[in-house]
C-alpha cells in the first residue's frame, strides 16, 4: 500500500479524516504530520512527524525518502485568525501548496488534497444558492488565499497534469477536536457551552445564515471525491459542497427542543463583517452531478449528536 501523509494532522479536520484514512488504507500507510510537537492522544497509535509546511527542505526530504504518494495538505490560518496576522496567513496559505503542488510536478506524489472554502466569495456574489461558477471578489486574507489556490490547482493540473482535488469546505462542526479560529467556530462553541453553562454569547448576530456541515459528512466527502475515478473530477479549481444552512437563532432553536432552558445572547465583533461577506447556501449540483455527493445530515441531527457528545471538560 503506497503512503499517504496528513499535514495539519492535530488540527479540526485532521483529526478525523486521519482516523477514517488508517481505518481504510491501514494505520501504518497513513502518516499525521503537524508542526505541533506531539499529536493528540486519539492520533497516538499510528506514525507522527513534527513538521513545519514552510520548512520546504525538510518537507521535501521526508516525502522523497519515504515515498509518499497522497498528500492531505491542511495547514492553514483560518479566516479570524489570518485577519490578525495578514502577512504570515498569505504566507502560510500559500507557500505550503506550492511545496507540495512542485513535487507533484516533479513526480513524487501523485494526488493531492487541498481544501478550499465558502470564503472564496465576498459582498458581490449571490448570497443564496451561491452558484459553483460566479462573482468571487473575497475581502479576507484568507479568501484572497484561498482563491487564489484554487486558481493555482487549476493552473497544475491544466499545465503539468497534476491530479489535485479540492472541496470548498461550509463551516464544519465536530466535536472531536475543536476548530481553530474561523468565522463559523461559533456552532461548535455553542455545544460546550450550552451543556457547560445552559448559556452562550454569540459572536454574530441572531440572522447571520451561513454554510454548515457535520464533520462525518465533510470527511465522507473528502475521501469519495478522493477516490472518484479522475475523469469524473471535472473540477480542478474546487467544489461547491453543501450540508445544511441556519442562523445562530436557528441553531438555538434547535438546542431548546433538546434542553428548554437554554438562552442565547448576541454580541458581533469583528467576525460579524466577515460573516457578512460570505453565502448563506450554496448550490453544490456540481459535486452531486460529477462524483455522487449527497449529504447525510441535517441540523436537528447534527444537534443531537454533538449533545450527547462534546466533552465540556476539554473546553480551553
Ligand atoms: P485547524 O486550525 O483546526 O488545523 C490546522 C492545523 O494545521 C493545526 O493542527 C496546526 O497546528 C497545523 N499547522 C499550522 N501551521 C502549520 C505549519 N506551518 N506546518 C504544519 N502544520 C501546521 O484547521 P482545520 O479547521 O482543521 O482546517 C484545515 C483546512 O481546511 C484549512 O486549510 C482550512 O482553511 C480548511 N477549511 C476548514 C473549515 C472548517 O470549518 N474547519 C472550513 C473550510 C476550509
Ligand atoms: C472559517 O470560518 O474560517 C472556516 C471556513 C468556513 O473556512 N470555518
Amino acid at each position: 500500500m503506497s503512503k499517504t501523509i496528513v499535514i495539519g494532522a492535530c488540527g479540526q479536520i485532521g483529526t478525523e479524516l486521519t482516523l477514517e484514512l488508517r481505518k481504510i488504507k491501514g494505520i501504518n500507510s497513513v502518516i499525521a504530520a503537524d508542526v505541533k510537537d506531539e499529536s493528540p492522544e486519539i492520533l497516538k497509535d499510528g506514525i507522527y512527524v513534527k513538521m513545519d509546511i514552510l520548512n520546504s527542505l525538510m518537507v521535501r526530504e521526508y516525502i522523497i525518502k519515504h515515498q509518499i504518494k497522497e498528500v492531505y495538505l491542511l495547514a492553514a490560518l483560518l479566516s479570524a485568525t489570518a485577519e490578525k496576522n495578514p502577512d504570515f496567513a498569505w504566507r502560510l496559505n500559500m507557500e505550503g501548496l506550492f511545496t507540495i503542488l512542485e513535487l507533484a510536478k516533479e513526480g513524487h506524489i501523485t494526488k493531492i488534497f487541498w481544501p478550499s472554502s465558502i470564503a472564496v466569495f465576498g459582498p458581490t456574489t449571490p448570497k443564496d444558492n451561491t452558484p459553483q461558477v460566479t462573482v468571487m471578489e473575497p475581502t479576507t486574507v484568507y479568501g484572497i488565499s484561498k482563491q487564489a489556490g484554487e486558481r493555482w490547482c487549476e493552473y497544475y493540473f491544466n499545465k503539468f497534469g497534476v491530479d489535485v482535488r479540492s472541496i470548498r469546505y461550509p463551516g464544519l462542526i465536530s466535536y472531536t477536536s475543536l476548530p481553530g479560529g474561523g468565522t463559523t467556530d461559533y456552532a461548535v462553541d455553542i455545544f460546550y457551552k450550552a451543556k457547560a453553562e445552559n448559556t452562550f454569547n454569540c459572536f454574530l448576530s441572531a440572522d447571520t445564515e451561513l454554510p454548515m456541515m457535520y464533520m462525518e459528512d465533510a470527511i465522507r466527502a473528502t475521501i469519495e471525491l478522493m477516490e472518484a475515478p479522475s475523469e469524473k473530477v471535472k473540477i480542478r479549481s474546487s467544489y461547491n459542497l453543501s450540508g445544511c444552512s441556519f442562523t445562530p437563532a436557528q441553531l438555538a432553536k434547535e438546542i431548546q427542543q433538546i434542553q428548554p432552558g437554554f438562552t442565547i445572547t448576541y454580541s458581533p465583533d469583528f467576525r460579524q463583517q466577515i460573516a457578512d461577506s460570505w453565502p448563506n447556501s450554496i448550490d453544490d449540483l456540481s459535486a452531486r452531478e460529477d462524483w455522487g455527493w449527497k449529504e447525510k445530515y441535517g441540523v436537528s441531527e447534527m444537534v443531537r449528536i454533538m449533545l450527547e457528545n462534546v466533552d465540556v471538560n476539554s473546553m480551553v
